[in-house]
């Protein structure tokens, strides 16, 4: 039985090693909300995937920060739980807010995996010691410049590179970076920069043998991808608009895609990831696990999380240093020879915040009894 006591809100700003743009806009720093549970004197770490501003989904920062602390402490004042599933049923009565709950739920896991003194990736049925480790290239200045980042990551041994895409910056894009690297698993991600209008330019997108084009359409248009995928042979993986297990099963149902990107944020939790997970596994559909520019708390979540059976495609699981030159988080995540992520093995996520750095790189926090 856990019995949360306390609860404290962090919200962190790391600034990025590279500027990060995608179709919807540029981050030069990353705003983060952690969210932390004491009970017993162990402390358990959540990450909310939030953005700073309602770009990649319409959930911030802030708003997250409202609604644990307003709504969702008033609900879990004084309760005990006997697992971490336990917890999605009592904030199923919030409407939205899937990264909030997904944040304080990811608290609870790493708490009960303290205290159990069993590691997220066993507690979720993990069977892999490592995943394989993909990285995401931001939209560039130039060609050329994006030519020496895609070189400088294949040098450095990850398994897929996946670009950016929008309009303007596509085919010419996917041109010379095939021209120059024929053989490179390699795919794109759009973050809904077409509509259904452009299908006959998307299927410029088949000649260059992608793994996949990462949701191309608008996030609520799941017809809308069905569709398009009648009219391409690249395969359609959908990220923002798997919402929920819910909107997984329509979208599999509907046949707008052949592929899932997996956050756990977005859907809602660990116990909704594990779900779709269940779904995804009943049809064959292959899973891999998305990133938000984590920290080391959430980095090591989605580690655990890619460990599943079903996560079989190169994540979007980077080491630290692609993104921060100092994490809050010992140790750093490193990319093996075999262009892998090891999975953490110890109590919960297996890495620990440290608190000087916490404290350096906290910009608000707040804390309460429960
Ligand atoms: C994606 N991630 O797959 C996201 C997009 C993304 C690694 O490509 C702050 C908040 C910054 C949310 C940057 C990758 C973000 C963000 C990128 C989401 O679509
Ligand atoms: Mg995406």
């Amino acid at each position: 039985m856990i019995r949360p006591e306390r609860l404290s809100l962090h919200v962190v700003e790391l600034p990025l090693v590279h500027p990060f743009r995608t179709s919807f806009g540029e981050e030069r720093v990353r705003r983060a909300l952690l969210v932390a549970l004491e009970a017993e004197g162990i402390t358990g770490w959540g990450e909310c995937v939030a953005g700073s501003g309602p770009w990649y989904s319409y959930e911030t920062v802030d708003t997250a920060w409202w609604v644990i602390r307003e709504v969702f402490v008033p609900i879990i004042k004084g309760q005990r739980f006997s697992h971490p599933r336990e917890l999605p049923r009592l904030l199923a009565r919030v409407r939205g807010h899937p990264m909030a709950k997904a944040a304080l739920e990811a608290a609870l896991w790493d708490l009960y995996g303290r205290l159990e003194g069993r590691s997220l990736r066993e507690l979720l049925g993990g069977v892999r010691d490592e995943v394989p480790a993909g990285v995401s290239i931001g939209i560039q200045p130039d060609l050329s410049t994006l030519l020496s980042r895609v070189q400088e990551f294949v040098e450095q041994g990850y398994q897929r590179i996946k670009l950016k895409v929008k309009p303007g910056w596509d085919v010419e894009v996917l041109h010379a970076v095939r021209e120059r690297f024929p053989d490179l698993p390699l795919s794109v991600d759009a973050n809904s920069a077409y509509t259904l209008d452009d299908a006959h330019h998307l299927r410029e997108f088949d000649r260059f043998e992608l793994m996949m084009i990462e949701q191309p359409l608008w996030y609520e248009d799941l017809v809308g991808h069905a569709r398009l995928a009648g009219e391409l042979s690249t395969p359609i993986c959908l990220d923002e608009s798997i919402s929920s297990p819910h909107r997984a099963w329509e979208a599999l149902e509907l046949a707008a895609c052949r592929i899932i990107n997996v956050k756990q944020g977005r859907v809602g939790g660990l116990t909704a990831a594990l779900e779709i997970h269940g779904l995804a596994q009943e049809r064959g559909v292959p899973l891999w696990c998305g990133g938000m520019l984590e920290t080391g708390i959430g980095r090591a979540l989605n580690a655990a999380l890619a460990s599943l059976p079903g996560f079989t495609l190169p994540h979007d699981i980077s080491a630290t240093t692609r993104y921060y030159r100092e994490d809050i988080a010992e140790p750093r995540f490193e990319l093996t020879a075999r262009g892998t992520i090891r999975v953490p093995h110890g109590p919960g996520l297996g890495v620990e915040v440290v608190p000087e750095r916490l404290l350096r790189w906290e910009r608000a926090a707040w804390a309460t009894e429960l």
